[in-house]
């Protein structure tokens, strides 16, 4: 297999951007505001549109709500058309009200669970004027201390409001539910792991699929094996992609362990999951806190591509054969073999084929566009984690 047998397939490939990447962002100890920030989505997704134009493989964004409240969305949509980018799924916020502190569609008081489903029914109302198929649930529910609540009781009072929720999504609309093991609730989360969210799922019907966050496991997870089990049972809706050193850190995916991600990418062409007809979403959900915004945007994008396609040169026929004779030595080196060829060169050709800059960080370095950000966002209220 050589990188011309792949370069079609690279055509492919398509990468959904988070609009809260280019917003500032920190830690519970402090954000660090950076200078040309948007002050609003219309922004966020203009410089989304960058990292589209020097990379050709990111035409959407993912919005999250409140956090990107319009006052029209069919004319965010006419805006993001017009700067080359179309606008994708949608993310529900059920985290930052004081009235979810102990829990949000699992809560055990009717009014507060009320307020939590009639906010995901103005998300599908928002999804139907952005042309977004995707609804993606986050939920931040749990409790930090044994005998706090009723883990069963939140668990069916979760399951009523999904199916609540569920039943006003459109023929073409899907629900995607994301897990976290733990964060913010530190002794039990009410999604943490890919059983629960699958067993939610699975019980609401076809629309509804799982979000893997490769930022939500113990360390040490096998994550690969749930990305094989998950497409495996036609479940995987989406990925969030980011890197971890500890816990949910939110770092440049590829950064912490590139080797992780060749081998969920592996999983992802072995299940059939890369590709125009793709059903699963690959989404980064990232924040730059230290870091220059668009270029972490267009390096995490890089890396994706840069793994798939080793995931995409993995000699399948040469592996197929070695783990049919039992050969473990040989099947690993034909594994590593793909992991350890150098693409970049012909990633670059691939780029400049297609009319894209050889180099995209230095395209988008050179293109004066930070400078201009600068000089042009000043007054207003800079986008924020909690803006
Ligand atoms: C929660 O940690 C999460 O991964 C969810 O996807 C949220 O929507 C997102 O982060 C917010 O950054
Ligand atoms: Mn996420």
């Amino acid at each position: 297999m050589s990188f011309s047998d792949i370069a079609s397939l690279l055509d492919q490939q398509r990468i959904e951007l988070p609009s809260w990447a280019f917003a500032n962002s920190g830690t519970r100890f402090k954000v660090f505001a950076q200078a040309g920030v948007p002050r609003d989505a219309y922004e966020k997704v203009a410089d989304a549109a960058e990292v589209h134009r020097v990379t050709g493989i990111a035409p959407t964004v993912a919005l999250h709500i409140p956090w990107d409240t319009v006052d029209s969305y069919s004319d965010l949509r006419r805006f993001a058309r017009e700067c080359g980018v179309g606008l994708g799924t949608i993310n529900s916020n059920t985290f930052q009200d004081s009235d979810y502190m102990l829990g949000s569609l699992a809560h055990r008081d009717e009014r507060v669970r009320r307020k939590a489903i009639d906010h995901h029914l103005a998300c599908i109302g928002i999804m139907g004027e952005t042309g977004s198929r995707d609804l993606k649930i986050w939920l931040a529910d749990g409790t930090n201390y044994p005998g706090q609540d009723d883990l069963r009781g939140r668990q069916d009072r979760l399951a009523d409001s999904l199916a609540e929720i569920y039943g006003h999504l459109a023929a073409n609309q899907r629900m995607v539910l994301e897990y976290k093991l733990f964060e913010p609730s530190f002794y039990h989360t009410d999604v943490p792991d890919w059983g629960t969210a699958y067993a939610q799922v699975a019980a609401l019907g076809p629309k509804a699929v799982v979000c893997l966050d490769t930022g939500h496991h113990a360390i040490g997870t096998n994550i690969e094996f749930i990305v094989m089990q998950l497409l495996r049972l036609g479940k995987l809706g989406a990925f969030d992609f980011n890197s971890r050193f500890y816990a949910d850190d939110d770092l440049m995916v590829g950064a912490a362990d590139p080797f992780q991600l060749f081998r969920i990418l592996v999983e992802v062409v072995r299940g059939g999951a890369f590709g125009a007809g793709s059903e699963t979403t690959f989404m980064l959900d990232q924040c730059h806190n230290i870091e220059a915004k668009i270029p972490a945007q267009i390096r995490s994008v890089l890396n994706v591509q840069e793994m798939t396609a080793k995931a995409l040169l993995l000699d399948r026929t040469a592996l197929e054969a070695a783990q049919g004779a039992g050969d473990v030595l040989g099947a690993n080196a034909v594994f590593m073999n793909a992991f350890y060829t150098d693409v970049r060169a012909p990633l670059a050709d691939w780029r400049e084929e297609r009319g894209l800059p050889r180099d995209p960080m230095r395209a988008f370095a050179e293109s004066g566009y930070a400078d201009k950000i600068v000089a042009e966002r000043v007054g207003g209220v800079q986008a924020g984690w909690d803006a």
